[in-house]
């Protein structure tokens, strides 16, 4: 898998013959100043290439051979004593397969043999490599690698697959198990037990286990709020395997039944994601996608009476923002919010709403990304616009301050986009009915 990703991107550097691209790996970090290590996980672009899951490894690519060399780390006796059995060179050869294993200290006099016309590296090692008396180029390589890792392969559809399939399960115990004065982090801790127990230790985002106000704010932090009787609960939070992320988010009724005016909020959203998902498919573009889910809720909360107008008018105006102020959805791979969605040249869009789009890419079979519509009642956003004359007429004055507790509803698949469409990874209940009934 990863000799097939090291492939992919030489292809990219294949009129240079004499160049070598250099990875630096992630090291351990720590709480403050004291010795308690924050559990390691690997940089993404160096485990994207060769799976190498170790602190303090690098890696050295030949444009013109493909040869790979891993550098490991020199450990002391001491090391072992507290960090466990230090692995000769051939288990590395045996685990990651490269063509060559030095240590650390052997790599000065390696780049050296190499004599190298380039080298390529991130923006944040330019510094190791001069510290080697060469001369870093750093205007390559991310892009290269962002573009190799938007289309996954067959294997990293696996492996994100797998990540999926535990975090469904984890979203449905949590869903069953919620009752009415639970706390936010005891639901966490549902949902981490379920995903722990398939070994997926690493999660790839904190997590949101939101109730009641919380879920209206974006980021939602804190955990440690009860669960109210009649409140909205909204959990984001996904899973991790093999560094390959999931990530869904479901809103539901504490107590397991919708008010009338929850259902109508939740068919809007599930209307609005409905609609993205049917524009799921080759040739279509992201933002497109997202105003359509924007259109469907502002045609919802105009049926409902919230928002007063047109719908052409209330995009124009951009009254859908102050209910959707976030992104439609981002790539989803080894970063949650994965690499790639802007290409070189491709500028954000300055629109309330669209400018946080973490993706303006057209799709492409291959693609993995997600689906989130939201719509909330956010006092922060709202409150000025019912005191702003150019949008107030479009809001329902009266209701709209009644709703400032009411907090907000998302709804996010993670999909795979196919020739003919798309596949949805996501299995969490997201029709209403189907939640009431496991909800019981
Ligand atoms: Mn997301």
């Amino acid at each position: 898998m990863h000799h097939e990703h090291r492939k992919k991107l030489l292809t990219l550097f294949k009129d240079e013959k004499e160049s070598i691209l250099f990875l630096k790996g992630g090291t351990v970090s720590h709480r403050y100043d004291t010795d308690f290590e924050y559990p390691f996980r690997q940089e993404s672009n160096i485990l994207y290439l060769t799976g190498a899951e170790e602190p303090d490894m690098s890696a050295v690519i030949h444009t013109g051979t493909g040869e790979f060399t891993l550098v490991i780390p020199r450990r002391s006796a001491q090391y072992a004593v507290w960090m466990g059995v230090v692995r000769p060179a051939e288990q590395y050869r045996e685990l990651y397969g490269p063509d060559h294993v030095i240590y650390d200290d052997e790599l000065p006099d390696w780049l050296k043999k190499l004599g190298p016309d380039t080298v390529h590296c991130l923006p944040g090692a330019g510094e190791d490599i001069r510290q080697f008396g060469l001369t870093p180029e750093t205007g390559h390589l991310k892009d290269a690698l962002a573009w190799c890792r938007v289309l996954k392969t067959d294997e990293e559809i696996a492996f994100l697959k797998t990540a999926a399939a535990a975090a469904n399960q984890a979203h449905l115990e949590v869903m069953q198990a919620v009752y009415p004065g639970a706390f936010e982090y005891e639901m966490k801790a549902v949902f981490d037990y379920h995903t722990i127990r398939h070994g997926q230790i690493h999660a790839p985002y904190s997590g949101i286990f939101a109730s009641g106000p919380g879920s209206a704010i974006l980021h939602h932090t804190g955990k440690h709020r009860r669960l109210g009787d009649g409140e909205l609960f909204l959990v984001d939070a996904g899973s991790e395997y093999h560094g390959y992320a999931s990530d869904i988010t479901r809103t539901y009724p504490v107590n397991g039944r919708f008010t009338p005016l929850q259902a109508d909020i939740y068919d809007i959203v599930l209307d609005a994601q409905t609609s993205a998902l049917n524009m799921i498919r080759p040739g279509n573009k992201m933002e497109d996608v997202h105003l359509a889910a924007a259109r469907a809720i502002v045609t919802g909360l105009r049926d409902t009476g919230l928002v007063k107008g047109g719908t052409d008018e209330l995009m124009e105006k951009n009254v859908f923002a102050l209910f959707f102020p976030h992104g439609l959805g981002h790539f989803l791979g080894l970063d949650t919010h994965d690499v790639g969605g802007y290409p070189k040249g491709t500028e954000k869009i300055d629109r309330p709403g669209l400018r946080f789009l973490r993706a303006r890419r057209i799709f492409e079979a291959g693609m993995v990304l997600t689906i989130e519509p939201g719509l909330y009642f956010i006092p922060a956003l709202l409150e000025p616009a019912l005191g702003d004359k150019t949008v107030s007429g479009y809001l329902n004055e009266k209701r709209l301050p009644e709703l400032f507790d009411f907090g907000g509803i998302r709804i996010e698949d993670n999909v795979i986009v196919r020739e003919d469409g798309y596949e949805n990874l996501t299995t969490v209940p997201k029709i209403r009915q189907e939640i009431e009934l496991v909800m019981g």
